[in-house]
């Protein structure tokens, strides 16, 4: 159908001016929430490693994607048998003298999580547990809940370690400002959730776990099972916060990974995350100082991830290689950098999940999403210490790198 030129010309024109009018009225006034910007107001902006950086928990959230597999009737009962759980455990390593702490974040996982999905506790400890604190951890559940002790194997200090130049390593990094490092259990702690905690016998049998440790808050109430999320989603690692590391505490761990590297590029995975690892632009004193290594790990505190992945040869003979290295006693290295340098290396980056719905705090940081499933807990809050410690907010990097998936 043929239409005259002028009505043609004042149709667009009168389109044009419907969608200007919309556009007018659904503008927000002032600094609405669709700014993506960051808040001109925010005291914190100046620390930041990325001043264009908007915190994702700012502006309103809620579950992530389908399928999500949530309590009907008695599928998640304690004690059905046939029940919808994954083969997964909630896991704690923690000392008698942390009971009361122990019990705060178990209270708070229960009421958010776990009385809903009732995954089993596994308590571990180097030395044996108590009858008191057995009996009050017990009460906290309806799901089960098992005590064991560690192999001695496990935490025992390899004997290739030289007590003298351990010394020696204390002193220097004592120097340096390295908190915890004279406290040999410290780094017993940190070598033991690098390559030990998967190797327990307890967990020979399952495949998930969910690290929590002794005075961490839970603020969001989770409606679905974030262990079959994880399994129907093809993730195998699961993180709230992502920081940076004291340098000086893994000075040699990026050059010792290096020398892994090269003889073992075959572990290597095609879509890994080592610009992620190796940023040099937002932190370029602690790139310097930790020798090639951006620092920026997940904060292992929190962990939701599947042991497969540490009993991968990949993994295994990486932790081998760094054992033997010396670093988790002449250094301090920690969990957290060591699980985050392997993942960025050997997984797929697209497997590795930011749960933002998971509201958490470990002193002295949180992840606050905002959510009216949460209480208690500051939408976009990420410390509560010192506002220079937004310098050491690293996930405007990872999200770069590797999205919010
Ligand atoms: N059983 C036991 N648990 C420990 C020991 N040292 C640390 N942990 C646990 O390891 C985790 C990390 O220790 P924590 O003191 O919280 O270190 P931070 O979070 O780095 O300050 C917590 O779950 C502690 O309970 C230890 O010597 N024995
Ligand atoms: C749970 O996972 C572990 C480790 O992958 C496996 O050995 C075990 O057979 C699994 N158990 C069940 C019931 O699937
Ligand atoms: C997960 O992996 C399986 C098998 O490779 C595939 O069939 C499925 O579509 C994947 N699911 C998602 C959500 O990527
Ligand atoms: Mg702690």
């Amino acid at each position: 159908m043929a239409v005259a030129k002028p009505i043609r010309f004042l149709a667009l024109a009168s389109l044009c001016m419907i969608f200007y009018i919309l556009y007018i009225l659904q503008k927000p006034s002032g600094k609405g929430s669709l700014s993506t910007g960051p808040p001109s107001n925010d005291p914190a902006a100046k620390y930041r490693v990325d001043r264009s950086f908007r915190d994702p928990n700012l502006d309103p959230s809620g579950e992530p994607q389908e399928p999500l597999r949530r309590v009907v009737g008695n599928n998640y009962a304690p004690d059905n048998l046939e029940s919808e759980r994954a083969n997964a455990t909630l896991l704690s390593l923690v000392r008698n003298s942390e009971l009361d702490d122990m019990i705060s974040s178990m209270r708070d996982l229960e009421r958010t999580f776990n009385h809903k999905f009732n995954y089993p506790w596994l308590f571990l400890n180097d030395e044996p547990f108590t009858d008191e604190f057995k009996r009050r951890i017990s009460a906290e559940t309806k799901a089960q809940v098992t005590f064991d002790i560690l192999p001695k194997e496990h935490w025992a200090t390899p004997e290739w370690i030289n007590e003298d130049l351990y010394q020696e390593s204390v002193h220097v990094l004592e120097e340096k400002g390295v908190q915890y490092v004279n406290k040999k259990s410290y780094h017993q702690m940190c070598r033991w959730n690098s390559g030990m905690f998967y190797k327990h016998p307890r967990l020979k049998s399952t495949r998930w776990y969910w690290r929590v440790e002794p005075n961490v808050h839970f603020f969001c109430d989770v409606d679905y099972d974030v262990f079959r999320w994880m399994e129907d989603h093809n993730k195998t690692y699961g993180f709230t916060i992502n920081l940076y590391d004291n340098p000086e505490s893994v000075a040699s761990l990026w050059p010792e990974t290096l020398k892994f590297m090269h003889d073992n590029t075959q572990f290597i995975h095609p879509n890994n995350a080592m610009k992620w690892l190796q940023d040099a632009d937002h932190r370029p004193d602690n790139f310097k100082r930790a020798n090639g290594y951006s620092t920026c790990h997940f904060w292992s505190n929190f962990e939701i991830a599947d042991m497969g992945f540490y009993r991968s040869p990949a993994y295994t003979q990486y932790f081998e290689h760094l054992d033997k290295a010396g670093g988790f006693f002449y250094e301090r290295w920690g969990d957290a950098p060591v699980h985050a340098i392997a993942l960025g290396l050997f997984e797929d980056k697209n497997k590795i999940h930011w749960f933002q719905d998971i509201g958490y705090q470990h002193i002295p940081f949180f992840n606050c999403p905002n959510s009216p499933k949460c209480r208690g807990c500051e939408a976009g809050k990420f410390t509560d210490g010192e506002l220079w410690l937004h310098q050491d907010d690293c996930r405007p990097v990872w999200f770069k790198e590797a999205g919010k998936g």
